[in-house]
């Protein structure tokens, strides 16, 4: 049987290599030149734990390839980004595009997924419409489904195979030819539902984590405000058997978390309220740090400060909607600081600024600002900073260094900043 996979990014590499290693003839389409040309060689960009060994394999053993441009298949997978406008809407026109061009490709029978995020109804009424103008009934003929992926970066492989998968038909005869594509890979439960249902679960969990991170963040400053330790409430509080409060932090980043609840507030302005209220209020998370940075070093002039970590979560090198990537071009902008930015994750070519190495970063510095928990940060060389910095205090957002103030060093956290 054979897959064609439209789009190789974070979710589609990793999809169509772990497709290949379970016996399918795979082929991968982007419209990256790069891309293409690095994976029919066996190599990849992104980082993800895993990758390019399963990605080697797959191309060498000749049952994954890439190429420019789709071409016939049993089933078609589109994981293509969704963007999201300037007003926080939707942009669907990737997905749209993905599916105009298979179109020509599909024949009676063929499987048709879309695994990009979406909004609810967008399967219904953006990509049925689609094939039902190429001639196709898109109920009788074609099998179209919504599959959302749902696995977190840093463990696709482990959670692409483990995870409950949703299937999502715009039939129920579409839901099970959809559910059969993902059963010879899929090792957790397969959940067959209607396609906007499918839609409405995946924006669902992501909002879920949203909103009780926004719960962490407004706890932070509630506690920042009374001198109470926000981290240890968390602790004793979640020792409850039903609570699970979830951790304060820079601000809330990555294309999902950051993106998905406002596809929900585009469809249902007045009812979705707690979901734009904690959008707003993790999007204040930036400013909250950089207010605190200036409360730090108000006694210095023009200080030195090093800010650490850019992706929007430790140990990737994704930097989309990072609130990291905020803080620091505000940072930048602002005058009254002398800034240096480290992350040993991140490659120039993808950001604006110059990066430092740690040498560099920490040298005469009067603040450190972690705002990445990257594995490089929970280790840091405590006397290698109190030599090289000229005030040795930290501003640890991620509550991930394990270093606690004492006599040679200074530490603030996000949720402590007694
Ligand atoms: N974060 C906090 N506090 C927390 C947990 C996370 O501030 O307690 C922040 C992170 O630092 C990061 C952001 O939230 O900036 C998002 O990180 P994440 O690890 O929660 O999730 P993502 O965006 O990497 O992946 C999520 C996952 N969804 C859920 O856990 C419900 C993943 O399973 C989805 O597949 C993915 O979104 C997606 O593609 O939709």
């Amino acid at each position: 049987q054979k897959i064609c996979i439209i789009g190789l990014g974070y979710i589609g590499l990793p999809t169509a290599a772990v497709f290949a290693r379970a016996g399918y003839d795979v082929v991968g389409v982007d419209v990256n030149e790069k891309v293409v040309e690095l994976l029919n060689k066996g190599e990849i960009i992104i980082e993800e734990t895993g990758l390019p060994e399963v990605v080697k394999e797959a191309v060498e053993s000749g049952k994954l390839r890439a190429s420019l441009e789709p071409e016939a298949a049993d089933a078609f997978i589109i994981a293509v980004p969704t963007p999201v406008h300037e007003d926080h809407s939707a942009n669907v026109d990737y997905v749209v595009s993905a599916a105009q061009k298979i179109v020509p490709h599909v024949k009676k029978g063929d499987v048709v997924i879309v695994e990009s995020t979406i909004p609810p109804r967008t399967i219904d009424d953006i990509v049925a419409p689609i094939f039902r103008e190429a001639g196709f009934d898109p109920e009788q003929d074609i099998h179209l489904a919504h599959c959302p992926e749902r696995v977190l970066p840093g463990r696709i492989l482990i959670e692409l195979v483990e995870n409950a998968r949703i299937v999502g038909g715009l039939t129920p005869a579409a839901a099970q030819k959809a559910a059969d594509v993902y059963r010879r890979v899929v090792t957790g439960d397969i959940l067959v539902t209607e396609a906007v249902t499918a839609e409405m679960s995946k924006l669902m969990e992501n909002t879920f984590r949203d909103v009780n991170i926004a719960l962490a963040n407004e706890l932070a400053k509630i506690c920042a405000e009374l001198g109470v330790d926000a981290h240890k409430v968390i602790e004793l509080a979640n020792r409850h058997p039903r609570v699970n409060l979830h951790q304060p932090g820079p601000g809330v980043g990555g294309h999902c978390l950051a993106v998905d609840p406002y596809f929900i507030v585009e469809k249902a302005p007045a009812a979705a309220q707690m979901i734009k209220l904690s959008r707003d209020i993790n999007n204040s998370m930036p400013d909250y740090v950089i207010d605190q940075i200036i409360r730090m070093t108000s006694d210095i002039e023009r200080p030195s400060v090093a800010l650490f970590g850019l992706t929007y979560k430790g140990n990737i090198d994704d930097v989309r909607e990072s609130p990291a990537i905020e803080i620091v071009e505000k940072m930048i902008e602002n005058p009254r600081f002398n800034v240096r930015v480290h992350d040993p994750h991140v490659r120039t070519e993808q950001v604006s600024f110059p990066l430092s190495s740690f040498e560099e970063a920490v040298e005469s510095a009067h603040l450190v600002v972690i705002l990445a928990d990257h594995n490089e940060f929970k280790s840091l060389d405590v006397s290698k900073l109190t030599n090289s910095m000229a005030r040795p205090v930290i501003f640890d957002t991620k509550n991930c260094t394990g270093l606690e103030s004492g006599s040679s060093l200074t530490v603030h956290k996000i949720g402590d900043l007694r």
